[in-house]
């Protein structure tokens, strides 16, 4: 007998997937945690019943919510990641020459925990990187407590539903602000321009009010809500557009080229349009 999972993407529209083992299904003390084997996708992070990530497509969300941020800043030493249990964006961020250290604070231990198990090729840098610190703290704390300290923070949390709900607020993008070096970036995930439109209005309203430049880029992730999914940039001096392909680091990535970087930029018009402030 054929089993299948699916995620009610919205009330009207899902994607299913064949399985052929579960790994792991628990309640976290945070949310519905499962490592499913899909036959398309491979193994597959689902919490609350949305898909987080996949051993087919992963690389394409954290090579892009990790290097164009990277590249972007000249000197990326200090590198601070919120949420990213799973360990994905960690491991594209260590890759970099220039970074020194990334501190990874995660609020649910369970989520790092069955990573490690069952996603040793997404999670390979929790396992003990010299340059990676895995801290369990709420991350929202964490980023109030430690101001001026940070070149770049990645912000790779889940949909703004149950614990990450705070991490789209404009008062937290305020904090990551205070949090941030004078020449400080970050960049967060911020959701599908087809389904989430008012979301994306709302963040990029928020992000552009506070940093000097607020740049959306795109990447095309098949296991995510239209497949289209965003990032939005706010950086207090460096444009991500201006980078000079030359003097890019060869980061061995397979989505994540210079040229990938700043096509990820150009915008179709309904995604402009979301971004006027009017
Ligand atoms: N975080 C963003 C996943 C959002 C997917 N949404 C959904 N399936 N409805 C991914 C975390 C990967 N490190």
């Amino acid at each position: 007998m054929d089993i299948w999972f699916t995620e009610k993407q919205t009330p009207n529209v899902g994607i299913t997937c064949k399985i052929n083992n579960t790994l792991i299904v628990e309640q976290t003390p945070y949310q519905h945690l499962a490592i499913i084997d899909t036959e398309q996708f491979g193994r597959m992070l689902v919490l609350d019943g949305m898909v987080q990530t996949t051993i087919v497509d992963e690389f394409v969300y954290h090579e892009m919510i990790a290097l164009v941020g990277l590249n972007t800043h000249p000197n990326p030493r200090r590198v601070l990641i919120i949420g990213g249990g799973d360990g994905g964006t960690l491991r594209e961020v260590v890759k970099h020459p220039k970074v020194e250290k990334a501190t990874m604070v995660e609020i649910d231990a369970r989520v790092v925990e069955a990573s490690k198990l069952y996603l040793p090729e997404i999670s390979s840098a929790l396992h003990g990187n010299p340059r990676a610190e895995v801290l369990i703290e709420d991350g929202i704390r964490y980023v109030k407590e430690n101001k001026n300290t940070f070149d770049m923070i990645i912000v790779d949390s889940t949909e703004p539903v149950g614990p990450a709900v705070g991490l789209f607020s404009a008062e937290f993008y305020q904090s990551i602000f205070e949090a941030l070096k004078d020449d400080g970036l970050f960049v967060a995930q911020t959701e599908s321009p087809f389904f989430n439109a008012d979301l994306i209005r709302r963040v990029y309203r928020d992000i552009a009010g506070i940093y000097p430049i607020a740049k959306l880029f795109l990447a095309y992730v098949p296991t995510y809500p239209s497949g289209m999914w965003s990032f939005t940039m706010g950086s207090k001096k460096y444009d991500p557009e201006a980078i000079v392909e030359e003097n890019c680091p060869d980061l061995k990535s397979r989505y994540y080229t210079p040229a990938v970087h700043k096509a990820a930029f150009k915008l179709p018009q309904f995604v402009q349009n979301l971004l006027k402030t009017d």
